[in-house]
């Protein structure tokens, strides 16, 4: 099974400032937990981060007919990025949303997903854990 893990704008800043929010991992330590997990599963997982919106679409694009699944933390998109849904929408392929802080208890705006309208679910303030809950999420309701 091919899963794609997106990651949008100040992602790869992890553990830099704000550890009371993140966490203190840094963005190093979310590649390795994410390459643990599929190589545990026995998943071909693939990481993309972008701080640019038209990339993470161009990224979303490309899986059209190659990815089983995608995991998502488009971070600050997730609150106004219309051509992020569109993106998610256009391939069809299933999706899970990843947040590591918990946005409905911070600031209303976090509170706006438009990812969130189309993935079919939502894992937020799990920290880091939330991406491999979403793998086996995937794994056990795609994978054969
Ligand atoms: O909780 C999440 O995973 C978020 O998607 C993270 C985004 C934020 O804009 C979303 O509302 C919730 C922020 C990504 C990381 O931002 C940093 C800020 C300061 C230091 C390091 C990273």
């Amino acid at each position: 099974m091919r899963i794609l893990v997106i990651n949008g704008p100040n992602i790869n800043m992890l553990g830099i400032r704000e550890p009371a929010i993140y966490g203190k991992n840094t963005f190093s330590d979310l590649l390795s937990l994410i390459e643990q997990t599929a190589r545990e599963e026995g998943l071909d997982v693939e990481q993309f981060q972008s701080n640019h919106e038209g990339a993470i679409v161009d990224r979303i694009q490309s899986c059209y007919g190659t990815t089983d699944g995608i995991v998502i933390n488009p971070a600050a998109y997730t609150h106004t990025s219309v051509a992020i849904l569109d993106a998610l929408k256009a391939v069809g392929i299933p999706a899970v949303e990843v947040h590591i802080s918990d946005v409905d208890k911070r600031e209303p705006f976090r509170q706006i997903s438009y990812a969130g309208l189309y993935c079919e679910k939502t894992i937020k303030g799990h920290g880091l854990e939330g991406y491999r809950e979403a793998i086996l999420y995937l794994k056990e309701r795609y994978g054969q």
